[in-house]
């Protein structure tokens, strides 16, 4: 029996039209074998699915998931608000040691923090798994996978349209 099959995941709701958008991406080359399938899942669903534009997505690395935080502020603030949504795409391991916990809770509360004190959709894209199996599943590798880089797409359209309308 597989464990890791479960009822989650987002409803199928509205579909929107993310052609008017620009999307950052800043992601951790920490386990590229993992982010790679996440980077490249997320930007196919962005373009062919909701009609962001190439030229208005906009790809940076950092060398782990601790520089999330820091460069997707970068990018916020000197964008000046041209970013809809920011997109945080990171894989974190759990190892032998506490790196896994001081590291996963202090990224996650920075991207929330960052979030609402700029009004600005940063979409959580950080995969905190126990092994390499559980990351690689979760980005599309192997049976009975599913990418989720493609529902982090969803909810940067879905996040950057409501938001626009705000602002
Ligand atoms: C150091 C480190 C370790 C051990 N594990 C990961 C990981 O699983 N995923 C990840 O994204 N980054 C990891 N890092 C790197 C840190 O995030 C960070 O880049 C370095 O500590 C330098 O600040």
């Amino acid at each position: 029996m597989n464990h890791d099959s479960t009822i989650k995941g987002i409803e199928a709701g509205e579909k929107y039209d993310g052609s008017g958008l620009r999307i950052a991406i800043v992601h951790a080359r920490w386990n590229a074998a993992v982010i790679k399938p996440l980077l490249e899942g997320c930007v196919r669903k962005l373009v062919n699915e909701y009609g962001v534009k190439t030229k208005n997505i906009i790809i940076e690395s950092v060398p782990g998931s601790w520089e999330l935080p820091g460069h997707c502020q970068t990018l916020i603030r000197k964008g000046y608000g041209s970013y809809n949504a920011v997109i945080a795409i990171g894989v974190l391991i759990k190892g032998k040691t506490m790196h896994f916990e001081y590291i996963s809770e202090q990224v996650s509360s920075a991207l929330m923090n960052l979030s609402t004190e700029t009004s600005t959709p940063v979409i959580y894209g950080v995969l905190n798994v126990l092994n390499d199996e559980q990351a690689l599943l979760r980005a599309g590798v192997g049976e009975g996978g599913h990418n989720h880089g493609e529902d982090w797409a969803a909810a940067a359209v879905e996040m950057g349209i409501k938001t626009k309308v705000w602002i």
